[in-house]
């Protein structure tokens, strides 16, 4: 039975419905300064803290709620005479609910103009003590960090099977559970931040990277097996949410995501979302096996599936298959006669879920397109974890540096752009035919280069496509000529690729003698 509850938030979120209803309960709520205004000025009867405890806030607010008449009600255990005793002896009445979300550091940190200064006054001491008495206490004191779980605790303490006020051992559990995490990802917060300020790096520059790592997941769900079925494994999200990231997707219908679902979709996802600025607005990605088999803009999304799906129809048996526009009855029609694992879009129109509906298996994420990245992008080696800022430069038209004797056409140079798109999102070594905003032959993931351009091209054959006066990307240079050779022999009349070899007048040679365009983009796109 819940008497007294201490409430003290940052947040105020749905406070001030949650206080009301407790007070309609008969609850008697204590508060701090800012939460203690707000409620008294809606009209909910509330007492001052300072009030409570006979100490004022002191300190500019450093002291407000650590004082044993606080602790002391949401320590005692209920069922130890001596601890009973005590809080007589000293007239402490027990606190019985907890709510206190913590002071908004990780987005003070976020900010750019974030002084040392800020970030340290936003450091919550009294809330986590608070919380973490609570949580450790749980077995007589309900304990709520996130507004997202007032309405959970508030519809037990109306159920009338139960004692009016009762919340269930099960529930102060889970809610004592999260509080740990949280306060451990809220210190792992700042212990993140504050050594990134004195982590250097030996050529001097400050390290965007902290000397200890604690990153923020939460998880999202079990996974029936990881890659393999003997392997177990779990999906996790950022807790800070990325816009237009593979974790923040809805799923319609179809079986739950697998393990390789997810990373298929993830590569699927990112590659579409960078196929923006082209002339064609839709765009098609086929995945399979984590690799473009098929890319192809189009004037809509069935017209850009069609394309992509010509390049590699074998491959694109059982793949994953996202745009960057919403799909339609006309592309839910050609879609439902492939098989298909997955199907991601920004949205799926009435009617094309009506048909896809048929297909039960599929499964459909509706992902909101955004631009953000992961700021950190992890490897795991044995017994250790390399860390890197994601591959986000996006190599543009004024970029590219015409190094051949012959010039491209405006359109071989969109052609060019296209392909190296497309690269940039193939395991390396990467060679990719294109035409006409579609691909035509994709060579991935082999050790040497000149194996994946004789493998694209034999891919092309194979699915019938000319690769005459097509253009082609490599995601790296071409350390000899004999790759080269070996794409403009295919048909290739445009080449792009970053340069920067120790043989490039070679290459640059053997462009000219063979007639062809090579164009330099100064970046390059290892993906492994
Ligand atoms: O400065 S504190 O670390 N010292 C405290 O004693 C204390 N007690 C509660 N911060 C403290 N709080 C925090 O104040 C809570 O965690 C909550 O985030 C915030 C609510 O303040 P107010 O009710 O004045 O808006």
């Amino acid at each position: 039975m819940i008497k007294q509850a201490l409430i003290s938030v940052s947040d105020k979120t749905g406070v001030l419905d949650f206080a009301r209803a407790l007070s309609a309960m008969g609850v008697n709520i204590l508060s701090t300064g800012g939460t203690a205004k707000l409620l008294a000025d809606n009209g909910v009867a509330v007492t001052e803290v300072a009030d409570y405890t006979g100490f004022p806030e002191m300190l500019d607010g450093r002291v407000k709620t650590l004082h044993p008449k606080v602790h002391g009600g949401i320590l005692a255990r209920r069922d130890f005479p001596d601890h009973v005793a005590k809080l007589e002896e000293h007239s402490i009445p027990t606190i019985d609910m907890v709510v206190v979300n913590l002071y908004p550091f990780q987005a003070t940190v976020a900010k750019d103009d974030c002084t040392l200064d800020d970030a340290i006054e936003n450091i919550d001491i009294g809330g986590p003590a608070m919380l973490r008495s609570a949580a450790k206490n749980h077995k007589d004191v309900v304990v709520i960090c996130d507004p997202a779980d007032y309405g959970v605790v508030l519809a037990e303490m109306k159920t009338t099977d139960n004692a009016p006020g009762y919340v269930s051992y099960e529930t102060r559990f889970t809610l004592a559970t999260k509080v740990y995490s949280h306060t451990a990802q809220y210190d792992g917060a700042i212990a993140n931040y504050l050594t990134s300020l004195d982590a250097t790096r030996s050529h001097g520059s400050r390290s965007a990277y902290p000397a200890k790592l604690n990153v923020a997941f939460e998880k999202v769900q079990d996974m029936r097996y990881g890659e393999n079925p003997h392997q177990s494994a779990a999906f996790y999200r950022d807790v800070i949410k990325t816009d237009g990231a593979l974790a923040n997707y809805k799923q319609l219908q179809g079986k739950e995501l697998s393990f390789n679902n997810i990373a298929d979709a993830d590569a699927a996802w990112e590659c579409v979302k960078s196929m923006g600025g082209f002339d064609q607005s839709a765009a098609c990605v086929i995945v399979k096996h984590a690799n473009p088999c098929g890319v192809a803009l189009g004037s809509n999304a069935v017209e850009a599936y069609k394309r992509a799906l010509q390049t590699d129809p074998t491959s694109a048996f059982g793949g994953i298959i996202a745009f960057n526009v919403d799909v339609d009855a006309a592309a839910a029609t050609e879609l439902a006669k492939l098989f298909v694992e997955v199907l991601i879009a920004p949205s799926f129109t009435d009617e094309a879920k009506q048909i896809l509906s048929a297909k039960q298996n599929v499964r459909l994420l509706e992902i909101p397109l955004g631009n953000g990245v992961n700021a950190m992008d992890f490897k795991r080696v044995g017994g250790g974890l390399l860390v890197q800022s994601a591959d986000s430069k996006n190599v543009l038209l004024a970029d590219v540096k015409v190094v051949s004797k012959k010039q491209p056409t405006q359109q071989e140079l969109q052609d060019m752009m296209f392909a190296w798109r497309v690269a940039k999102y193939v395991k390396s070594n990467a060679i990719v035919f294109c035409g006409n905003n579609m691909t035509l032959g994709v060579g991935a993931g082999q050790m040497s280069r000149i194996d994946s351009a004789r493998i694209a091209s034999i891919k092309a054959q194979n699915a019938g496509l000319s690769l005459a006066g097509s253009v082609v990307a490599s995601d790296a240079f071409f350390p000899f000529r004999d790759g080269l050779d070996v794409v403009v022999d295919a048909g290739a009349t445009c080449v792009i690729h970053p340069g920067g070899s120790m043989r490039d007048q070679e290459v640059i040679d053997a462009a000219d003698e063979r007639g062809v365009v090579m164009v330099y983009t100064g970046t390059r796109h290892f993906r492994h």
